[in-house]
C-alpha cells in the first residue's frame, strides 16, 4: 500500500500528510536555485557576526573566542511592549498582546564553519549556550516559551553566512507548541508514558526509518514527514527542556547534530539549508511529564543541490504532500558518509 498514494498521520501535531511514492520522477523544468560560494573566509572584515566587528544597530562585538551571544538588534518580540489601546472589540478582529525577548547566537568566531564542520567539543558548547540561555529566559516571568532555532543558507532565509542560530521567547505560546502540547498531553493521559518515547521505541522495532541512533536520542526521518529530507532529533526519556539534559546527554546529542548534519551537505555535497528548531515544554512553572524534548530539521531540497521541494499550490490551501517517502529518504541518506565532504 506504501507505493500508492496514501496520507499519514502526523501524531504530533494532529494532522495529515499526502503522500504520492509514484510522483517521484516528474520531470522538472521550473526554478533552479542559485548556490552560494562554497569557499569562505575565516574572518570577514565586513560581517556583522565575526570578532570586533560592528554590526548593524551600531554597537561593536567583543573579540570573544567561544559562542557569542547578543539582544537582536532588531527584535521581533520587546519586553517592554505596551498594549495597544485602540485594539478592536469586535470578536472576529482578535488581537492580544505579546511580550518576549530575542537573542542571537555565533556558534564560533569563525566565519567559514558550520555546524557539521565544528569540533565535537565546539558543537557541545553550542547547545550548553542554548540551554545556559533557554534557561535564563524561562526564568523571566513574563515569558511562557522559548524557541532556539537555527535558519541556515540563504534558501532558508538566512540573513548571514557566519554561522548563528537565535533565541526568541515570548509570553504566550506559539501554534507549533499550542499543537504539540495537546497532542502529548492526550496520549500521555490515555497511556501514562510520553508519545514520543513510544514513538521513538517503535521507530527502533520496525527500522526503516533511523538514520542514527546512541544511548540517548534518536535522528530519525519520521513516519509523517512533510519536508523530503526531514529529520526529528528526540530524546529517549521525557525531558521538558535543554537544562534538563546532563553534560553525558548533551555530548550525546552533540554527536547526533553532528551525524545528521554532515549527511546532509554529504547528500548534494553542499552546505545543506535547513531550518532547525528546539521545541522545549512551555516555561509555566508546571511540571511536563507528557514532554521529551526533541530538534526537528526542515531542509528545502528535493533532488538536487538546485531543486527544491515548494510549499504551494495545493499544500497552501488544502494540505502539505510530498513525493519520495521517508523511508526512502532515510535509505538514503544513511547510505552516506559521515565523514564531512571537505575532508575526503
Ligand atoms: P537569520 O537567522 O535569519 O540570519 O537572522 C539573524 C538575526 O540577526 C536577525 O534577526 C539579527 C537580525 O535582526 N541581526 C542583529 O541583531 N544585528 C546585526 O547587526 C545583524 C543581524
Ligand atoms: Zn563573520
Amino acid at each position: 500500500m506504501l507505493n500508492n498514494p496514501h496520507r499519514r498521520y502526523n501524531a504530533l501535531t494532529g494532522e495529515w500528510v499526502l503522500v504520492s511514492p509514484h510522483r517521484a520522477k516528474r520531470p522538472w523544468l521550473g526554478q533552479v536555485e542559485k548556490l552560494s560560494p562554497e569557499t569562505l573566509p575565516t574572518y570577514d572584515p565586513t560581517c556583522y557576526l565575526c570578532p570586533r566587528n560592528e554590526r548593524a544597530g551600531g554597537v561593536f562585538n567583543s573579540d570573544y573566542s567561544g559562542t557569542y551571544v547578543f539582544n537582536n538588534d532588531f527584535a521581533a518580540l520587546l519586553p517592554d511592549a505596551p498594549e495597544d489601546a485602540s485594539a478592536s472589540s469586535h470578536p472576529l478582529l482578535v488581537s492580544a498582546p505579546e511580550q518576549g525577548k530575542c537573542l542571537v547566537v555565533c556558534f564560533s568566531p569563525r566565519h567559514d564553519l558550520t555546524l557539521p564542520e565544528l569540533e565535537l567539543p565546539v558543537i557541545e558548547n553550542v547547545l550548553n549556550t542554548w540551554t545556559n540561555e533557554s534557561a535564563k529566559l524561562a526564568e523571566l516571568d513574563y515569558i511562557k516559551y522559548v524557541q532556539v532555532f537555527e535558519n541556515k543558507g540563504a534558501m532558508m532565509g538566512c540573513s548571514n553566512p557566519h554561522p548563528h542560530s537565535q533565541l526568541w521567547s515570548q509570553s504566550q505560546l506559539p501554534n507549533e507548541i499550542i499543537k504539540e502540547l495537546a497532542t502529548q498531553t492526550e496520549y500521555f493521559n490515555k497511556n501514562s508514558s510520553p508519545l514520543l518515547v513510544d514513538y521513538i521505541k517503535e521507530e527502533h522495532k520496525q527500522k526503516d526509518r533511523i538514520l542514527f541512533s546512541n544511548d540517548h536520542f534518536t535522528a530519525l526521518v519520521p513516519f509523517w514527514a512533510v519536508w523530503p529530507f526531514e529529520v526529528l532529533v528526540s530524546a529517549h526519556r521525557a525531558s521538558a527542556s535543554l537544562k534538563e539534559l546532563s553534560s553525558v546527554e548533551i555530548s550525546a546529542l552533540a554527536e547526533v547534530f553532528k551525524q545528521v548534519t554532515t549527511r546532509y551537505d554529504n547528500l548534494f555535497e553542499i552546505s545543506f539549508p535547513y531550518s532547525m528548531g528546539f521545541h522545549q515544554a512551555p516555561a509555566d512553572g508546571q511540571p511536563h511529564p507528557e514532554w521529551t524534548l526533541h530538534a526537528h530539521f526542515y531542509p528545502p531540497l528535493l533532488r538536487s543541490a538546485t531543486v527544491r521541494k515548494f510549499m504551494v499550490g495545493y499544500e497552501m490551501l488544502a494540505m502539505p504532500q510530498r513525493d519520495i517517502t521517508p523511508e526512502v529518504a532515510t535509505e538514503r541518506l544513511r547510505s552516506l558518509s559521515d565523514i564531512h565532504y571537505k575532508q575526503h
